[in-house]
């Protein structure tokens, strides 16, 4: 760490130690008084407390990489530049009065990364679905299954500045500006609550065919809508690239039909080479729900809103 100041702070041929002079080089006056630390002072009340020291630790580093946010912000701007100028023509209306709604209220402008805590109260009043903090992409069982509670698991870092037009996987930008808009949709929140529910106690097969009809929906799907096709796919409206790709007339359009979406293969390094077309969010929600009653299962389920739980019923 030292090492790090000494170095960056160098400034050849001064005469008298380098100053800041602005507040960004305030990232190179971080140097610690380190004495009264519990890792050192026998008498810090938190000398023999492990975990007291690893969450003091971990707070310490935050403060410490408080620079890299820099960078964070501007891959920010630039996602929400490029993508917010693509919106008015490409995503559904669902989409854009949601949208509008979050710059509002919710603190969606290109200078700030809104808060999570921030976004899922917003989404609390509206539909009910609120935002849980998750390390990654989790296993298509355990995703599927916050769904069904009104849960969105969120990733909270940010993609690599090298590629800001398109992630292979999830990250703050996805999240935000690809689903957080849509699940401020009634209609849209309880399509996806149903793929949720569907998945509960379903077999490993069901869950693999389910987690392909969520790809092509939630992540990837388009909607007709006066007489144009728009997206409302997460994963198209986070990514300036494939949101152009998937409009234009280089991938198959195909008609909505949850049989063969659930067993279609995808692609999740790159582009997908076929879109499905719902009509609307109405006949999407029944032709799921159909799909969902054919998948055999020995109880039935019922979501209580009241108390935010699922209630199995009729067990054997
Ligand atoms: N390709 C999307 C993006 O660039 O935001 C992320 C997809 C996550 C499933
Ligand atoms: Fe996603």
């Amino acid at each position: 760490v030292a090492e790090d100041v000494k170095t960056n702070r160098e400034e050849r041929g001064m005469q008298f130690p380098w100053f800041p002079k602005k507040i960004r080089d305030l990232d190179k006056c971080h140097q610690l008084i380190t004495k009264y630390e519990p890792d050192l002072d026998h008498d810090h009340p938190g000398y023999t407390d492990p975990e007291y020291r690893k969450r003091r630790a971990f707070f310490a580093g935050l403060a410490f990489n408080y620079k890299d946010q820099a960078e964070e912000m501007l891959s920010w701007r630039e996602v929400y530049r490029k993508l917010s100028s693509l919106y008015p023509t490409h995503a559904c209306k669902q989409y854009l009065d949601a949208f509008q709604q979050l710059e509002k209220y919710c603190g969606y402008q290109e200078n700030s990364i809104p808060q999570l805590q921030d976004v899922s109260r917003f989404l609390k009043e509206r539909t009910g679905f609120q935002l849980r903090p998750a390390a990654g992409l989790l296993l298509p069982r355990d995703f599927l299954a916050s769904l069904a509670l009104r849960v969105f698991p969120s990733t909270q870092y940010i993609r690599h500045s090298s590629s800001p037009m398109h992630s292979p996987e999830p990250d703050c930008c996805h999240e935000l500006l690809g689903h957080v808009p849509m699940l401020a949709d009634k209609e849209f929140a309880q399509f996806s609550q149903d793929i949720g529910l569907a998945s509960l106690g379903s077999s490993d097969v069901e869950i693999e065919k389910l987690a392909t009809l969520y790809w092509f929906t939630v992540e990837f799907g388009l909607c007709k809508q006066n007489g144009s096709i728009k997206a409302y796919g997460a994963g198209l409206l986070s990514s300036y690239g494939e949101l152009v790709y998937a409009l234009s007339n280089k991938p198959e359009h195909r008609p909505f039909d949850p049989e063969l979406m659930a067993v279609h293969p995808y692609q999740d390094q790159t582009f997908q080479s076929v879109y499905f077309i719902a009509e609307n969010f109405e006949d999407a929600k029944a032709k799921l729900q159909k799909y969902a009653l054919k998948i055999k299962k020995p109880f039935s389920l019922h979501y209580d809103p009241f108390t935010c739980s699922i209630e199995v019923l009729n067990t054997p």
